[in-house]
């Protein structure tokens, strides 16, 4: 029976525990020290900073610079984007904020060119790009024999905020096909842009769309946890207004005594800060207050572990043997060292055999071809002889019909001329 002594034996066990779980649950009598655990952490993580990583997926002038700079109510210097680039881009900031005594340091990636192609069927593709490009490195990091735990900068993207167009109709399938691609990759928050350009009652019939074709597409968002203590009594209501109807402004307006962030209109002043104008509060209490931990983790154990998992499954890893026991690392080496030797020797073997083989078809057709070569030239060879007999022969008998007809010639001829001789005669003279 395992027994874990939680502290010393001065106390008095709790016998009803200790029967449920094999444990014994012990309250100390006297003081410690290890109440300060959190206190400890709590020192340890202020004096190390803390870090988050936000992506920002939406068109270009939906408004995702203003509304980082009014999340962080700072000027987080950006230039405007172009419409006219060929493909999507990311555009990768980091920054160094302090509240009071804390540092976060943020990174923020932007799109950049995002919904501005004619053809818009691989745009998403460089946002999973970025993601998994961050779940690798920080994987190759992990498997370093000497790992930088302090140095390492953890890129991996905790929360995508997307920007939703404010039309007032539906998603399009730029956004669908987007979130369905990046959904098992990142915690997405859907929020509506610009949605002071929205009347109230258009806008929660947009949200409710926008809920039913997620759902109905199998896209995955984010939920805040309510399974948690410590934000049960905010995160179920709060997962009730997703999408978030977010305004962004750096403008400084004056309402009655007041000066506020908001956008001023002929009609009016919308409050960004006002929960009556729009859900920036709740966001802002949601990514940064309540639930950054629940974020970071969520991308830790989660996301990053699926991208983990399968990605060791594709080098052949495995826990468990074929049959079903668990493997040690040195056992896996060492099969997949004796696989890849074998596999080495049977490919070495079969190039072998393929190369002796190419010789012989080589040997066999270099023989044929002498041989055709050697028949040509015993026929030429036959046939030239044969053309020399002929011609010898047609010469004889040319002589013969000369010497004939010089004989004839002087037969016919009175006197006693001598006929002209022939080339033999001339050719016996000399
Ligand atoms: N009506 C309204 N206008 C907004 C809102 N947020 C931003 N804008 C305006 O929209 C324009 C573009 O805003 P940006 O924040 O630069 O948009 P962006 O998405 O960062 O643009 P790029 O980085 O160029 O892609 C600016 O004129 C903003 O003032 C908003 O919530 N409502
Ligand atoms: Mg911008």
């Amino acid at each position: 029976m395992a027994e874990k002594l939680v502290t010393t034996p001065t106390q008095t066990p709790n016998d009803e525990d200790a029967q449920n779980e094999n444990i014994r649950c012990l309250t100390t009598l006297g003081h410690f020290g290890f109440e300060c655990l959190p206190y400890q952490l709590v020192n340890r993580s202020i004096q190390q900073g803390f870090f988050f990583n936000i992506l920002c997926v939406g068109e270009t002038g939906i408004g995702k610079t203003t509304l980082i700079n009014t999340l962080f109510n700072t000027n987080l210097k950006d230039n405007k984007s172009s419409h006219f680039y060929s493909n999507v881009g990311l555009k990768v900031k980091s920054y160094e904020l302090h509240e009071t005594n804390v540092q976060l340091k943020l990174t923020v990636v932007k799109t950049v060119g995002y919904g501005d192609q004619i053809n818009k069927e691989a745009s998403y593709q460089p946002v999973v790009d970025y993601l998994d490009a961050q779940f690798e490195a920080y994987l190759q990091e992990e498997l370093k024999i000497k790992r930088s735990i302090f140095e390492y900068h953890d890129s991996r993207i905790h929360a995508c905020l997307y920007f939703i167009s404010p039309t007032g109709h539906s998603l399009k399938s730029l956004d669908l096909l987007t979130m369905k691609n990046i959904d098992s990759k990142v915690n997405i928050i859907p929020l509506i842009a610009k949605a002071d350009t929205i009347s109230k009652s258009d806008l929660q019939k947009f949200k409710n769309r926008i809920m039913s074709e997620l759902t109905n597409s199998g896209i995955r968002i984010y939920q805040f946890p309510s399974d948690d203590e410590t934000t049960t009594h905010v995160n179920p209501s709060t997962n009730g207004l997703l999408p978030f109807a977010v305004v962004g402004s750096m403008d400084e307006v004056k309402v009655g005594k007041r000066i506020v962030r908001g956008r001023h209109y002929p009609w009016g002043v919308l409050q960004v800060e006002n929960e009556n104008h729009c859900d920036f509060v709740k966001l802002r209490d949601m990514l940064l207050c309540t639930n950054m931990e629940d974020l970071k983790e969520h991308t830790h154990f989660h996301h990053y572990e699926c991208y983990r998992c399968r990605k060791l499954q594709n080098l052949g890893f495995t826990d468990v043997g074929p049959d079903n026991q668990p493997v040690s690392f040195q056992e896996l080496y060492e099969t997949k060292r004796q696989e890849f030797q074998d596999q080495c020797q049977w490919e070495e073997e079969e190039l072998k055999q393929k190369f002796m083989q190419r010789v012989k078809e080589k040997e066999t057709s270099f023989k044929d071809a002498e041989k055709e070569l050697q028949d040509k030239f015993e026929h030429l060879k036959k046939v030239q002889q044969e053309e020399i007999m002929k011609l010898e022969e047609d010469r004889r008998q040319l002589e013969e019909e000369i010497t004939n007809f010089y004989k004839m010639k002087t037969a016919s001829e009175p006197g006693p001329t001598q006929a002209p001789s022939t080339k033999k005669d001339r050719d016996r003279k000399k």
